[in-house]
């Protein structure tokens, strides 16, 4: 009996199966209309609508025109781009500017791969996008179709949802469910893959599969039942009527016990720090909301990435250049959003005395390096900045000390004004750049929007310029990648059509989507650009030349990037030295260009400042500077706590061409008791010398140089330092790591 009824359960279930598999049950439980020209691009249209999305960016393919011409039938904005890595950077703007979902859609195969810098970007950014890709037929995958290859693969690890559509009737529950998921908890880039038979009318798929009606043989008619059963259950109540609503976001808030313990800290702090991220800047809160509530805190605050210009060009308890000595005294510093990363030094700027909150909504960024370099007080998993909020209302009454604000104005005040004298000194040739953005500043109006593309003129350009507000600084983010510049700015522009947007780029920079220029002037999106024409890639330059004497790969023409600009139907201006007295007047000029409903770019030729590499003890170019620091680490070693050993470089070939005798760079190490404090060993293997005899090797640059190319030879340091991520290298130089984002 009982084994009876196992095998006819099994009979039974066997059956479904094979009607399921077979398309049967679909058909039964779904219509199909075979007579229909709608499709499953429609379907994509509609949901996206449903969301709040006007604007998808894309560079067209077979495999997406279905979702291109339905989305543009019902009143969405398609602008396709002449890269796809830019419609990715266009939907990332889109979504940090607007809260809403940012949308690209590209072809299936190479539209897909050349994504994958911005996919990455947009999830280290926390910026929630959706990426439609085409895909080869599901009927075709792993058949050698054009295009078909693995694309689940390669998404899996930079998104956080990655789904395939296997029926048309799914398109909308997947898509509101990817887009849910892209908006909640920690925000990041989701993925939809639409194989090219989920999105054509039914009578074209049923004429690319080869579907005949009239099969004569036996095979023949096989195959047409196999054929038919999968184009239905593909069709299967495609098109019923479907809820697009969407989904709310799910979203960590603080609770009621953490955010006392926070005001508890707070109301106690007489040197308190804010510290806001970018993902401060998310919805819900809006961002007027943050800004009142930060006001009424009345605590100096730093801002970072996404979150500058949120208190505007001159707030009183915004600051811009002291973070270092705000840290270094404060006894309270709360970390809104903003994460211990290379950034803040992987918590190293942080001082062992400050009570430290930390608030995010993910929660490996909540307490990143916490156990190597710093300590929070507080953790809380939560969205930063309706915890600011509610840290505001919990604390009636509280104000924060305008003594400490005035302290920190002053120093503050003290660096600003330094700058402004540097940007008056005449570089050797060329324009000084400081010179030329101080002039910029000065004359942006408050909608300007800024998009930061480049290496060393942009990280000067994000301490002179200042951000007007809320959106008005678009940088990448903590992935660091150049290219953004086009792609953010038309998503820029688009959402805040009556701003100024102005692209920021080095030159190196701005050749990854200067082409970009042609989108702006088909689609009528005015962008102006000002490039920092140093001809070369010098951010990189900078520490190669003196790690390795060598410019290799570093240099560029001073290209004309302004006649590239008119190829692609923009205006060219340009700034070279010849202007130094009349900078404002081509800059007006090109804004006057620029309202006519012109993209400008102005290719401005740089000289070299010593800007960045104040405070660095690496950048040793001379006999004299050498002699100067060296002095310096002599008269400062007793000074120094814990300092065991001194670590020197090689002299290069080509510093010792210029008849250099002496080491071109060197590195204070603090030894503590698990070795070297930086967790960096690279060079301890090239020299040590004891702190006691420190003092007498520095006075001896003969031996000390014939020990050097010793150790040089017998540890062939080229192999050495090239396993090296020139990134660690640049955070163990003595810098002012306040310009930390770049
Ligand atoms: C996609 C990508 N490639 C390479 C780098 C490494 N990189 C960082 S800064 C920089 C130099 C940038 O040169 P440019 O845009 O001319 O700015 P400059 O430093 O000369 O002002 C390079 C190559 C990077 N961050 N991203
Ligand atoms: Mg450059």
């Amino acid at each position: 009996m009982c084994l009876l009824t196992s095998l006819i359960l099994f009979t039974l279930s066997t059956l479904v199966f094979i009607a399921y598999k077979l398309g049967i049950i679909n058909r039964i439980l779904y219509k199909v209309d075979p007579n229909t020209n709608q499709h499953g691009g429609e379907l994509v249209a509609d949901t996206l609508i449903a969301h709040g999305v006007e604007h998808i960016f894309t560079l067209s393919g077979g495999h997406i025109s279905p979702i291109l011409c339905a989305s543009e039938k019902k009143g969405i904005r398609v602008v396709d781009v002449r890269h796809e890595v830019n419609a990715v950077f266009a939907a990332d703007a889109v979504a940090r500017l607007s809260g809403k979902i940012g949308v690209a859609a590209v072809t299936a195969g190479p539209g897909l791969t050349n994504t994958v810098t911005a996919v990455k970007n947009a999830q280290m950014a926390e910026s929630p996008i959706l990426l439609i890709g085409g895909a080869a037929a599901n009927l075709l995958k792993g058949r050698g179709a054009l295009q078909d290859i693995d694309q689940m693969s390669l998404f899996k690890s930079i998104c956080k949802y990655t789904a395939t559509i296997r029926y048309v009737r799914d398109i909308p529950t997947i898509l509101k469910k990817a887009i849910h998921i892209a908006q909640s908890g920690t925000p990041g880039p989701v993925f939809v893959e639409f194989p090219i038979d989920s999105l054509y009318p039914f009578h074209l798929v049923k004429r690319e599969i080869g579907l005949k009606d009239d099969s004569k043989s036996f095979v023949q008619k096989i195959i047409s039942l196999y054929l038919n059963n999968y184009l239905y259950s593909l069709f299967a109540g495609a098109f019923d009527k479907h809820d697009l609503s969407p989904l709310k976001p799910d979203i960590p808030l603080a609770d009621k016990t953490q955010i006392q313990m926070a005001a508890e800290l707070l109301s106690k702090a007489k040197k308190p720090v804010i510290l806001i991220g970018s993902q401060a800047t998310l919805p819900p809160t809006p961002a007027s909301k943050l800004q009142e509530a930060l006001e009424i805190l009345n605590v100096p605050c730093f801002l970072g990435g996404m979150s500058r210009g949120l208190l505007g060009k001159n707030s009183s308890i915004q600051f811009r250049q002291c973070r270092k000595d705000a840290l270094k005294e404060a006894d309270v510093v709360i970390l809104a959003g903003t994460v211990c990363d290379f950034r803040l030094g992987y918590g190293k700027v942080l001082s062992k005395k400050s009570k430290i909150i930390s608030v995010n909504r993910d929660k490996s960024q909540l307490t990143k390096n916490s156990d190597i370099y710093w300590k929070p007080t507080l953790a809380i998993q939560a969205d930063p900045s309706s915890f600011v909020v509610e840290l505001a209302e919990s604390l009636k009454g509280f104000k924060g000390s305008n003594e400490w604000l005035e302290y920190l104005r002053a120093k503050d005040n003290a660096k600003e004004e330094a700058n402004k004298q540097k940007a008056q000194e005449l570089t050797e040739n060329h324009l000084n750049p400081m010179k030329v953005l101080q002039i910029l500043d000065k004359i942006l109006p408050e909608n300007a929007i800024l998009v930061a593309d480049g290496g060393d003129f942009v990280a000067t350009a994000a301490y002179i310029l200042h951000p007007r507000s809320f959106g008005s600084w678009l940088d990448p983010g903590a992935f660091g990648t150049l290219g953004v510049g086009g792609g953010f700015a038309l998503g820029a522009k688009l959402v805040r059509p009556d701003s100024e947007v102005w692209i920021i780029y080095g030159d190196g920079s701005c050749g990854y989507s200067i082409a970009e220029i042609d989108t702006f002037t088909r689609h009528n999106v005015p962008v102006l650009s000002i490039v920092g024409n140093d001809a070369g890639w010098t951010q990189i330059a900078r520490d190669q030349v003196v790690f390795f004497g060598s410019t290799v790969a570093c240099e560029l023409a001073y290209t004309d990037y302004d006649v590239v600009a008119k190829g692609y139907g923009g205006v060219g201006l340009k700034l070279d030295r010849s202007c130094n007295d009349t900078i404002e007047d081509v800059l007006q000029k090109a804004r006057e260009e620029y309202s006519k409903g012109n993209s400008v770019l102005i290719n401005c030729l740089i000289g070299k400042t010593n800007f960045r590499e104040e405070g660095k003890v690496n950048r040793l170019k001379t006999e004299k500077k050498m002699e100067i620091i060296q002095e310096l680490i002599v008269k400062n070693i007793p000074r120094i706590e814990n300092i065991q050993n001194i670590l020197f470089g090689w002299i290069s070939d080509q510093a010792a061409a210029e008849g250099l005798s002496r080491p071109l760079y060197f590195k204070l190490v603090k030894v503590g008791s698990n070795g070297p404090d930086y967790g960096f060993t690279c060079f301890e293997n090239v020299m040590h010398i004891e702190r006691d005899d420190l003092e007498e090797w520095l006075n001896n640059y003969d031996r000390a140089q014939a020990e050097l190319q010793q150790v040089q030879h017998s540890l062939g340091h080229d192999e050495q330092i090239q396993q090296q991520d020139l990134g660690n290298i640049n955070s163990l130089t003595e810098s002012d790591s306040d310009n930390d984002e770049q």
